[in-house]
């Protein structure tokens, strides 16, 4: 049985979405899926963990897919809608899905997925008048793969069962006390956890109500803002950098006073600015709530509900989530203060990295999952101090591997040797720095690299900035980073 699914049926004629000023249903989400699943199925029982990969817009659609795949009983694949044809190629041959969905009024490109052995289907295509007899699932199987760059240059797909994802969702239901009247705006991405979960999913197993917003824009959200009663919102730093940025040219006072009026504003996916909490607080009055989580794991570690939220910290391990700190000789970290590797253990945490034994098995000792984020304990909370890999860079809340940036940029044949690293920036969190040496001192200037790369990789993944010996931080950072960029400059 998948839980999210039986108990949403509950829900029935409550409103689960708002998208461009249209309510549907949850009934109508599962009618919708239903037939969907019953065409995905054809003269199958059931689609057994079948990869089923779709590329749809953040809109009402996306949720009869994604429902649609797991009542066949197959294994949903959220694509990133800004991702260039290598990137899809390599996903789709990774995850062998032969079937991707898409919708002919998507605007991505269709000829993005015109690759071999794959078959397009057009979600509007997908209608039945006849609802088939849908399988019976077990909670064990496979669910849904997210692809997440590591230290390795191509992405991982992060293989989750139902069980994981239910037990990432009713962990945060409880810890953030979501109610059946919530109101949510949505407007991350819905190809990562963030998105899927804590904006959308969470909120659905509650028979709450989310508005659809496409992505950010603050504009549209204001004028929704304006509208609903919105009273809880999340987001990765860079939004509330952009709030605070846009919030005071705008004399509105009536959409301060909105944000003001919400029960809960949570952040996540990168480290928030202890600055920015204080101005968000002297702003709006709201102590944002900031919480740590991961691909692989879900949420782990959250300020409380009630009680103290301490910026710049991320709180205490969810429940049943186990969290311990480990120093490199792999011993248990009690006193505070110590920094260690943040390791992980409980339901929530993944199956698999798809077709990746070796690299699941590294990536666990005994039954803790290694994160390669490393914290400290002051006081009871966690802090997050940085990571233990230099070529890991989170940007706009987006985590992208230095080596696939170094891997597209070597594919030019004026460059000869680069390096990719992360350079601290207030809005981005990170930006993406790039140090290249040219061959036969060829000239290269910062639009034609990122004209370069976006051949290849989204936009989010371009490097912002040409880096020299000089732009490197004078501390401990920069020492690391100037061994990664070594050689390049003498
Ligand atoms: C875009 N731009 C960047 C950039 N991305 N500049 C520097 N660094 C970057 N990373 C530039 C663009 O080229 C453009 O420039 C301008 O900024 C605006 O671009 P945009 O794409 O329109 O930006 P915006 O819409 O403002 O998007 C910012 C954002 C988006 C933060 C809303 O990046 C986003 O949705 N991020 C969320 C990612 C996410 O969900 N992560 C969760 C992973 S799960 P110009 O010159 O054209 O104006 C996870 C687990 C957990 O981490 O714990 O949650
Ligand atoms: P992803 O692989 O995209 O799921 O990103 C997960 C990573 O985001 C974690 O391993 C952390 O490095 C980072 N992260 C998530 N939440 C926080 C936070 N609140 N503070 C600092 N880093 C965070």
């Amino acid at each position: 049985m998948i839980e999210i699914l039986e108990r949403t049926k509950d829900f029935k004629h409550k409103t689960a979405l708002l998208v461009e000023g249209k309510e549907i249903t949850y009934s109508y989400l599962h009618s919708q899926s239903d037939l969907i699943a019953s065409c995905l199925l054809g003269d199958k029982e059931d689609l057994y963990e079948e990869p089923i990969a779709f590329l749809i817009e953040p809109d009402d659609k996306y949720i009869y897919t994604l429902w649609g795949i797991w009542k066949a009983g197959g294994m949903a694949i959220p694509l990133s809608l800004s991702a260039k044809k290598e990137e899809l190629e390599y996903c789709i041959s990774d995850t062998k899905a032969k079937r991707i969905i898409c919708s002919k009024t998507s605007k991505v490109n269709k000829s993005l997925l015109k690759i071999k052995n794959l078959d397009l289907v057009f979600i509007e295509d997908l209608h039945l008048k006849e609802i088939r007899k849908l399988p019976d699932l077990d909670s064990e199987r496979k669910a849904m793969v997210l692809y997440t760059s590591g230290t390795t240059s191509r992405p991982k797909g992060v293989v989750s069962s139902h069980k994981n994802i239910f037990s990432q969702i009713v962990v945060l239901v409880e810890a953030w006390q979501w109610e059946k009247e919530d109101h949510i705006p949505l407007f991350l991405p819905l190809h990562h956890i963030h998105g899927i979960i804590n904006s959308l999913l969470c909120p659905l197993y509650q028979g709450a109500k989310v508005t659809m917003l496409g992505s950010f824009n603050f504009k549209k959200l204001s004028e929704e803002m304006m509208k609903n009663d919105f009273s809880v919102f999340t987001a990765v730093p860079t939004v509330y950098f952009s709030l605070l940025e846009n919030l005071k040219k705008n004399t509105n006072r009536e959409l301060i006073k909105r944000f003001k009026k919400m029960r809960l504003m949570m952040s996540g996916s990168a480290a928030l600015a202890p600055e920015m909490h204080k101005k968000w607080q002297d702003l709006t009055g709201q102590e944002i709530l900031e919480r740590y989580g991961m691909t692989e794991i879900g949420m782990a570690l959250s300020n409380p509900y009630k009680g103290k939220r301490r910026p710049g910290f991320v709180g205490t391990p969810l429940p049943k989530v186990e969290v311990r700190l480990e120093d490199e000789n792999g011993k248990e970290i009690n006193a505070e203060g110590v920094a260690g590797e943040v390791l992980i253990k409980g339901p929530q945490v993944f199956k698999e990295y798809l077709n990746q034994p070796q690299k699941t098995k590294d990536s666990f000792t005994d039954s803790w999952f290694r994160t390669g984020d490393v914290a400290s304990i002051e006081e009871g909370y966690f802090k997050i101090l940085g990571r233990d890999s230099i070529d890991i860079i989170k940007t706009g809340g987006y985590k992208i591997s230095a080596l696939e940036i170094e891997d597209a940029l070597l594919k030019n044949k004026k460059i000869k040797e680069c390096a990719v690293i992360a350079i601290d920036d207030v809005k981005w969190g990170e930006i993406i720095g790039a140090a290249i040496v040219t061959k036969d001192k060829e000239e290269l200037n910062l639009g034609e690299v990122q004209e370069w790369c976006n051949k290849y990789l989204s936009d989010y993944k371009l490097p912002r900035k040409l880096l020299n010996m000089d732009d490197l931080p004078k501390n401990s950072m920069g020492k690391i980073m100037k061994t990664k960029i070594k050689g390049l400059f003498s």
